[in-house]
């Protein structure tokens, strides 16, 4: 990793190049909107907190900062696959998040707001996964609102079908104090209970493990965080359907790199396209799927 090489792309005031560990860069921007932190392994934006605001995005203090190990926290980039992989050899969510990206720009734009441009291709590793060639970009802009635009390029001679997810893991007071609305009277897979199809009426409240996968909805979600006195909006584009997750106490348990009682202050909404809808993208084509998180 040629740190010098990567602090010669900081094209933008208010930003910063530095390492976690040896070999594990971070840019950490604090322009006049927000600060944010973005590990090039896996394009991962850590943080968002705009001034004055307490942070959008939790991160695990336990969190593991090493190439192959997702971060536990901010915002996972799932692809090409969402969820378990039928040969249990391959990484749950794909690789793209196991990954160090390409720096291809950080940039202030003309709404001094901080772009950062990350990309992959295809690799040895990858192609040992996924027998595909493709590029990916993650434009990730800090400003009043944070937004994380995946584009994935279809630059192979064939068709791909990929499900994806921008997993976001969004900073709460306390789980049993939210209430999230957006999802009434769509369908969800419960995949607590074998993916049977229920039809939410009403908001959502947590008083235990909750995994769904709400289908055919592109609604922007609403958290309404009673302990922070504050709305948080997670809105989307490209994407059909939303995940809604929290691992309660045990399932939480089980990752050591999820901090001790940290599901109490994180609920995972995600902008994702899964196996119900698998995104198709022809040879040449593009897909952008996005998510934009802000206080509503
Ligand atoms: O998005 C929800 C989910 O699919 C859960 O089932 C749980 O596995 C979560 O993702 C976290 O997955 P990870 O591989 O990051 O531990």
């Amino acid at each position: 990793m040629d740190i010098a090489a990567l602090k010669d792309k900081l094209n933008a005031p208010h930003v910063e190049l530095s390492q976690l560990a040896a070999g594990y860069p971070v840019i950490d921007v604090n322009n006049t909107f927000a600060s944010a932190r973005i590990a090039l392994h896996g394009a991962h934006v850590m943080s968002f907190q705009p001034h004055g605001q307490a942070p959008l995005l939790w991160c695990s203090k336990a969190a593991i900062f090493k190439e192959s190990k997702p971060i536990r926290g901010g915002i996972p980039i799932c692809w090409p696959w969402f969820g378990n992989h039928a040969d249990i050899g391959k990484p749950a969510h794909g690789f793209a998040r196991n990954q160090f990206w390409q720096l291809h720009s950080v940039e202030e734009n003309a709404k001094h707001e901080t772009e950062i441009v990350l990309a992959l291709t295809d690799n040895e590793i990858s192609r040992k996964l996924w027998p595909h060639v493709f590029k990916l970009i993650v434009t990730i802009v800090v400003g009043p609102v944070l937004t994380v635009r995946l584009e994935t390029i279809n630059t192979d001679d064939v068709e791909l079908s990929i499900t994806a997810a921008l997993h976001s893991y969004i900073k709460i007071g306390d789980i049993e104090n939210i209430e999230v609305l957006g999802f009434e009277q769509s369908h969800y897979q419960d995949k607590l209970m074998d993916d049977i199809l229920f039809l939410q009426s009403g908001s959502v409240r947590f008083n235990s493990e909750l995994d769904r996968i709400y289908l055919d909805t592109t609604a922007d979600v609403i958290i309404k965080d009673d302990d922070n006195s504050r709305e948080v909006r997670v809105a989307k584009a490209g994407s059909y359907s939303t995940v809604l997750w929290n691992p309660w106490i045990e399932k939480s348990a089980t990752m050591n790199d999820f901090e001790e009682n940290g599901y109490r202050n994180m609920v995972c909404v995600e902008a994702a396209n899964t196996a119900e809808r698998a995104v198709v993208i022809k040879p040449g084509e593009t897909h952008t799927l996005e998510t934009v998180i802000s206080i509503a």
